[in-house]
Parts: C-alpha cells; sequence; structure tokens
C-alpha cells in the first residue's frame, strides 16, 4: 500500500516477438488513467501503455519489477510495489471490459520486506501480501486480473523491495492494430507513476517460457498422431 508521494516506481518488461530475429528494446509511455472506477476497488491507480507502433509483432509475457527504492509502499508485507490488476485490453478503454486478455500464468520472485509493522507472514501465507510462499502467488487473493484491491486487504500483490512478477501468455498475443496494456496499483496518490521498459525479444527469458523442444520429440509426437488415426481407422473399420 503506497502511501508515500514518492512511491515505489516499478519497471516493466514486455518480452515479445518482434519483426525481427534481433532482440530490441523500446519503451513504452504509460499514461495515468487516474482512479478505477469499473472495478470494485475504489483505490486502485490504473496505468495504460500502447503497444502499437512499438514494431512487435505480438506478447508472450510482461515482467513487471519493483524499483528496490526503498521508499514505495508501507513497511513488512507491503513493502514495494502493490498489484492489483494486470491485464491486456484491445480497445484500451476501462469501460469495455469483455477484450480483456488475462494472464495464463505467473512467475514470482518476492523482494525483501522492511521491518516494522505488518511482519510477515502475509494472510496468504507469503512474505508479501498475495504470495503464498517467495516463489508464488496467491492467485485467488491477488485476483491479478481483477481491479479489486482492498486498502490492506486482499485483492492484490505486494512485489517487496526488488520483487518482480513475470507474467506469462501460453499463447502469444498477437498486437494487431489496437492493445494495450493495463497495470493498476493499490494506491490513491496521485505521486505514484509506473516506469516503463519494454523488452522485444524472441529468445526466452523466463524460466515459464516455452522451452524447444528436442529435436526428436516433434517426430515421436507426429509418430504418436499417426498411431492414433490409425488406431481410430482400424476402429472405424
Ligand atoms: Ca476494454
Ligand atoms: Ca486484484
Amino acid at each position: 500500500m503506497t502511501k508515500m508521494i514518492f512511491g515505489s516506481l516499478a519497471f516493466v518488461s514486455v518480452v515479445a516477438m518482434a519483426s525481427s530475429a534481433m532482440a530490441a528494446t523500446v519503451v513504452p509511455t504509460f499514461t495515468d488513467e487516474g482512479i478505477d472506477n469499473t472495478g470494485t476497488s475504489t483505490y486502485t491507480r490504473m496505468y495504460r501503455a500502447d503497444l502499437t507502433g512499438l514494431g512487435l509483432e505480438a506478447i508472450s509475457e510482461v515482467v513487471i519489477k519493483d524499483s528496490n527504492s526503498g521508499v514505495g509502499g508501507s513497511t513488512g508485507i507491503y513493502s514495494g510495489f502493490d498489484l492489483d490488476a494486470i491485464f491486456l485490453d484491445v480497445d484500451g478503454s476501462l469501460a469495455t471490459t469483455t477484450d480483456r486478455i488475462v494472464v495464463d500464468s505467473f512467475a514470482f520472485s518476492a523482494g525483501t520486506t522492511r521491518p516494522g509493522s505488518y511482519p510477515p507472514p502475509s494472510p496468504s501465507g507469503g512474505p508479501t501480501n498475495g504470495s503464498s510462499s517467495a516463489t508464488t502467488v496467491d492467485e485467488e487473493w491477488a485476483s491479478l486480473g481483477d481491479i479489486d484491491g482492498i486498502y490492506f486487504g486482499s485483492g492484490s500483490l505486494t512485489l517487496g523491495d526488488g520483487g518482480s512478477l513475470t507474467s506469462s501468455f501460453n499463447q502469444k498475443i498477437t498486437i494487431g492494430s489496437s492493445l494495450f496494456l493495463f497495470a493498476g496499483e493499490v494506491s490513491g496518490s496521485a505521486g505514484e507513476s509506473l516506469t516503463g521498459l519494454v523488452e522485444v525479444s524472441d529468445t526466452p527469458t523466463s524460466p515459464l517460457s516455452p522451452v524447444p523442444l528436442p529435436a526428436g520429440l516433434p517426430l515421436m509426437l507426429t509418430g504418436l498422431a499417426g498411431f492414433g488415426l490409425l488406431a481410430r481407422r482400424r476402429k472405424a473399420d
């Protein structure tokens, strides 16, 4: 819960397929969309980045890193950036919700927690609010697809100082003519901001990224599929 004017900045990395084979890095511009009034939270400030025009073809994962400023947020389980929601949105409007594309899986690395009030463990069991361990998000508690963060309560994930969250999509999301990234922080302070760093790469960087199949495996799978077809044909005979 970032109560300070100079809160924790976070860096956002979007790892995506570039049109060229070379890895590239671009920085998106986040706009402050104000306190959200479409969800159930009354404290969450939403930030939006336009993902078109950046030379990307598709998005595979988004990485948010707490800036480890040591001054954002509160102490204990509320140290650092408090993420309420993260999702892609086709039309860029929060008012329309059916075009949101939520994340399929998360890889979490908790940052450090400051001494003081609210010592760990959190009600969700991990070192920070919304984590169930130092490497696991309590997805039910944090509900990162929904804007529903409760101040000093459920509905968000606190990263901890220097913590990071990798949000992955099972299938790369094609950007097309319109695609936006939304991220919300549980905070009512206008001093908060989200500094974006978008990394574009065709090389997986996260443990959750798809790992290329061993050379022999696709052949084996094709063979197995062939057996299945044969079996079905025989059955039909
Ligand atoms: Ca929308
Ligand atoms: Ca939430």
